[in-house]
């Protein structure tokens, strides 16, 4: 059998650690996707559009470390990229692979289906490029190895989406085999003299402040910095918080940590800590307006030094050409068996007495946010990840104590609604051994439903929370008016659909403590499928902190025009 440009991007994708990729089929890539057939130990899995399949993908990468989406070109493509852009502002390397017109239709002046009705096919490869960090055309098999290389090696380098456009017949041209993964996997090495002056700056700010604090931001994964930055709370002994982006990237049973710096909205006590701070280390934030609160607490000035995954600026001076792992391995060594320098964490305890727990509602009471949010706290395990969608879902969530080992997959910085629905799906699909749970608002989920047909397809038990408080409440807070009302949906009832003759979902309804208990029960038990439990809840039952947040976030997107 001959081996072909298709076999070539297969076993790259294989290479780089994907079991699976996520397709949705079109005749642009059949070709393609019989060539992806052939790799062995690689899975493909459907998805019901390209928008979840995008998704998927990027969910996939949240567990895996990378992901793929194969589309069709345009129609499914075009709605690809809109997850791309997702990809790009979570930093997930997700590449994404189109077909493309027939090698001979370029520059021939045909116009093809599927297309805008043009001659010229560029388009998609221009909007690719803004959107990913490498994009590349492969029109002829001798240039598709260099080609799908560069997008590949780039992706996984930057933590950003590529693109692959293949021609479609070019997909099944025989091919050169390729060399050994590190072409593609090996990273380019910190510069030594950069980290070692990196660290000798920190060291200094470090030995000049007083109350020094370590805040966690969201790239810190990206940047391959959790574990080193948990070496350096170590060796420091401060206060560590982690910015809401970054739940569940510090583990939460740490001795030095305190919980969510967000402003207005951080867990109790963090804010104090963070202003009475003479010294804030953020590594790998990102400072937006809703991370800092409508611009309310944005950490900057003297005091705050900002460390990035390739680079670090301390008093002044830049080090580039870094690996924040590397900066941070540094100055734990350099800091050594220094005194701790603890009052951060020693005065959070002075100030800061842990809440009582939250007592369980009468079972036969209607169902309100605080008891479902206690509830499905308690499902919580070390090896839970809870993905939790735009909305009250993002407050819940991070208002949750997380158990050692247990994750948290928010998607703050690209917010798309209905996110959350394909991306559990791409997470289960890479962490079958994991228990995996959805929060996710009925506004949200309607925009992705159909993809819980795919984890009844592949049998994933994941537990689905679709929390029915009859619209977007999220933007009730932030700016009301009739278009965040939603038409109701019989959520539950959407299981029988979903499963048809052969599929083993559970819809369940809870209107009450006694009834979420019962169906969680279920759900934990079934084993054969995914269980979505609704969750009746009133129009305005949501956190506290939604509401201090969404009144901030209004006043700054109110905020005039300034004269000129
Ligand atoms: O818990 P809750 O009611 O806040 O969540 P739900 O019901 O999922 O409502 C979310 C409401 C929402 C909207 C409509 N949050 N952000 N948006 C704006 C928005 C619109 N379209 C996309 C693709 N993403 C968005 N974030
Ligand atoms: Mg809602």
């Amino acid at each position: 059998m001959a081996y072909t440009v298709g076999h070539y991007l297969g076993d790259r994708l294989a290479q780089i650690g994907l079991k699976d990729h996520f397709a949705v089929a079109g005749d642009y890539n059949l070709v393609l996707l019989d060539q992806l057939l052939e790799i062995d130990g690689l899975r493909q899995v459907y998805c019901c559009n390209e928008l979840n399949c995008g998704f998927s993908a990027e969910g996939y990468a949240r567990a895996n470390g990378a992901g793929a989406a194969v589309v069709t070109f345009s129609v499914g493509a075009l709605s690809a990229l809109n997850a791309i852009g997702g990809a790009y502002a979570e930093n997930l390397p997700v590449i994404l692979i189109s077909g493309a017109p027939n090698s001979n239709d370029h520059g021939s002046g045909h116009i093809l289906h599927h297309t805008i009705g043009t001659p010229d096919y560029s388009y998609q490869l221009e909007i690719a490029k803004r959107l990913t960090c490498a994009a590349v055309s492969v029109t002829s098999a001798e240039e598709a190895p260099a080609l799908i290389d560069h997008a590949i090696r780039t992706a996984l380098r930057e933590k950003k989406p590529a693109y692959i456009e293949i021609a479609c017949n070019v997909a099944a041209q025989p091919c050169m085999r390729p060399g050994p993964a590190s072409a593609v996997l090996a990273e380019v090495p910190s510069d030594p003299a950069s980290v070692a002056q990196a660290v000798e700056a920190l060291t200094r700010f470090i030995e000049s402040r007083k109350k020094p604090v370590l805040l966690i931001g969201s790239r810190v994964r990206a940047a391959g910095a959790e574990d080193a930055a948990i070496r350096l709370a170590d060796a420091l002994g401060c206060a560590v918080a982690t910015m809401a982006a970054a739940k569940g990237f510090f583990p939460e049973d740490h001795p030095g940590y305190v919980g969510t710096f967000w402003g207005d909205v951080s867990s109790p006590g963090v804010r104090q800590i963070f202003d009475w701070s003479d010294g804030i280390i953020a590594l790998a934030p990102v400072f937006n307006d809703y991370s800092t609160v409508g611009w309310t607490a944005w950490p900057r000035g003297e005091n705050v030094v900002v460390a990035d995954g390739r680079h670090v600026s301390v008093e002044g001076v830049a080090y580039d050409d870094i690996h924040l792992r590397d900066v941070l391995d540094g100055l734990t060594k350099a800091w050594g068996t220094r005194p701790k320098k603890d009052t951060t964490i020693t005065e959070f305890h002075r100030i800061h007495r842990p809440a009582a727990p939250v007592a369980a509602a009468d079972p036969s009471a209607p169902l309100v946010r605080a008891e479902m949010a206690r509830q499905i706290s308690g499902v919580l395990t070390p090896r839970t990840t809870l993905i939790a969608e735009t909305g009250d879902s993002w407050f819940n969530a991070i208002q949750m104590k997380l158990p050692h080992g247990a994750r948290v997959e928010l998607e703050m910085q690209w917010g798309h609604i209905g996110w959350s629905v394909p991306a559990t799906f791409g997470y289960a699909v890479a962490e079958p051994e994991r228990r995996i749970v959805l929060m996710v608002g009925d506004g949200s989920f309607q925009l992705t439903a159909q993809e819980v047909a795919q984890m009844v397809r592949l049998k994933l038990p994941v537990l689905i929370f679709l929390v029915n408080n009859r619209g977007y409440t999220i933007e009730v807070q932030i700016h009301d008016g009739p278009y965040n009302n939603v038409k109701n949906w019989d959520y539950a009832g959407l299981m029988e659909v979903f499963n048809a003759e052969d599929g083993r979902g559970l819809g369940l309804k809870a209107t009450t403590g006694g009834e979420l208990a019962q169906a969680i029960e279920k759900g934990l038990a079934n084993r054969e499928g995914p269980t979505l439990i609704e969750c009746t809840i009133d129009r305005d039952d949501c956190t506290s902190d939604l509401i201090s947040w969404g009144r901030r976030v209004a006043n700054a997107n109110a905020r005039p025009p300034e004269e000129r």
